[in-house]
């Protein structure tokens, strides 16, 4: 990382502020080229970590461009670890724009997006855990999740983890030794005691993965996905949960085209909920693409609302969602809506096709009736079982190792239990370790990298 790179830092429009930051060895040098400070000083020889006010002037005729602070932090205690200066512009696209281009004149790099934060991994100032919840971070949805990533970031959140760690790299060297020279050792294996700490690990790592759904939920908040054949009252128990005019309702089978979203909190979650097109006969281009994105969107869907239309025995175009909506083994909570009208459709046969640990609720999108319903049995049955207060977040990457690591865990009871240590419990141990490792980022891969640092936003 010898070249230098530079970004804006902050959203571009009409703001007070707005930060450029520069990190890398050239830094320092690039801003003493285009800062003019009120009392002339060096940039160059100024302390560390100190602020200075001035003008940005382009070098070739002298024009001032914006009136600035300039803050100077030098490596290694900065972010990246390199050397960075930030130049507060005002915020307006002008200033900042203008500032940039003499920046990159002067010799920096645009920064690619996450950049500066895999600056911060590859020289070591935080592990991989710490530069993702980074990214977390900035689109957390909750204030929750907020707690729960600023631990991850200041690296708290894995201490137990890295603690274990530790636990069986020792373990593992023991177990080496005993193998490689039995004649020199003092220390005898003791299967139960190791099998008492296999689990103690186990006990530690399930409880990172049963927090999996809840953090998931507080970050990203949760997605609720409303689906059925068309007609059946979907947009207008959409509208009726949000209590708001958000979806086009009519007796048109067909209204609903696109996806419509719109969000709300339950206990401090944000549920995002989606109305989707319906399904029935397909009458035109824009009706395909509409079911089209409404498989899609059920296919992504953390909880499905599928709504039936009481009033109306099933039919084959019901089937048709039931059958795909089966197929995705999501959660369902099952509304047979108008029931201010006649109730003709058999509920039994829902049930029996969704099991009886589906919940039904009768409603009407006309009258209200059983809308309180719908969201207390959201958020009792899908947003309280989830351990919500083990003040742990991990994501989709963590938890796939995670789940790992679970499995070599136990793989390595079982071969315990079978007998002494030999070469297979030696290589389990060493495939546990390098698990660790990978969860930690001391191990990585250029894609893997390359993977999680382009979800970040360019400045980050
Ligand atoms: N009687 C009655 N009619 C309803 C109810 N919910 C929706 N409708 C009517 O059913 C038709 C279709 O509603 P809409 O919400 O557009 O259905 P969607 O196609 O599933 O989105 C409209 O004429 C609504 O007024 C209800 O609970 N009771
Ligand atoms: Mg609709």
């Amino acid at each position: 990382m010898d070249d230098t790179i530079a970004a804006i830092a902050t959203s571009v429009g009409q703001s007070a502020i707005g930060i450029i930051k520069i990190s890398g060895p050239s830094a320092l040098s690039i801003a003493q080229k285009l800062f003019r400070s009120r009392k002339n000083k060096n940039i160059l020889s100024v302390p560390s970590h100190t602020l200075h006010y001035g003008f940005i002037v382009n070098p070739k005729n002298g024009q001032k461009i914006d009136e600035v602070l300039l803050a100077v932090m030098r490596g290694p205690h900065t972010y990246t670890r390199e050397d960075v200066v930030e130049i507060n512009c005002h915020g307006g696209r002008a200033p900042l724009y203008k500032t940039l281009d003499l920046v990159l004149e002067a010799g920096a790099r645009l920064a690619e997006p996450g950049e500066f934060t895999k600056r911060a991994f590859l020289n070591g100032r935080v592990d991989l855990t710490q530069a993702e919840a980074v990214i977390d971070l900035i689109t957390a949805q909750s204030e929750q999740a907020l707690h729960l990533l600023v631990n991850t970031v200041e690296g708290n959140t894995f201490k137990p983890i890295y603690a274990l760690q530790k636990e069986v790299e020792d373990w593992q060297a023991r177990i080496e030794a005993e193998l490689n020279f039995p004649q020199d050792l003092s220390w005898s294996f003791q299967p139960q005691e190791l099998l008492a700490h296999l689990d103690q690990w186990t006990k530690l790592v399930d409880t990172y993965l049963n927090s999996y759904e809840s953090s998931k939920f507080l970050i990203e908040g949760m997605k609720l996905v409303i689906a059925g054949k068309a007609n059946v009252g979907k947009s207008s128990l959409m509208n009726q949960i949000l209590q708001k005019e958000r979806s086009i309702i009519t007796s048109i089978p067909g209204t609903t085209t696109d996806v419509i979203e719109d969000s709300l909190y339950l206990k401090g979650i944000l549920v995002r909920i989606m109305d989707t097109a319906g399904f029935g006969k397909v009458k035109n281009e824009i009706e395909r693409e509409g079911m089209r994105r409404s498989q899609q969107i059920i296919s992504q869907a953390d909880l499905i609302l599928l709504v039936f239309d009481g009033s109306q025995p099933l039919d084959e175009h019901d089937l048709l969602v039931m059958d795909l909506v089966r197929g995705q083994q999501k959660k369902v909570l099952l509304l047979v809506n108008k029931s201010d009208l006649d109730i003709r459709i058999k509920t039994e046969s829902l049930i029996e096709f969704f099991g009886s640990s589906t919940p039904l609720i009768l409603v009407s999108a006309l009258t209200g009736e059983g809308i309180c319903d719908i969201t207390r049995i959201i958020a009792d049955r899908y947003l309280d079982d989830q351990p919500a207060n083990l003040g742990l977040a991990i994501n989709l990457r963590q938890k796939g190792i995670l789940a790992e690591i679970r499995q070599s865990l136990t793989a390595l009871g079982e071969l315990i239990r079978d007998g002494q240590p030999d070469d297979q419990v030696a290589e389990e141990f060493r495939l546990l370790s390098r698990l660790i490792r990978q969860l930690r980022g001391d191990l990585w891969s250029e894609d893997l990298i390359d993977q999680i640092f382009e979800k970040f936003c360019i400045g980050k």
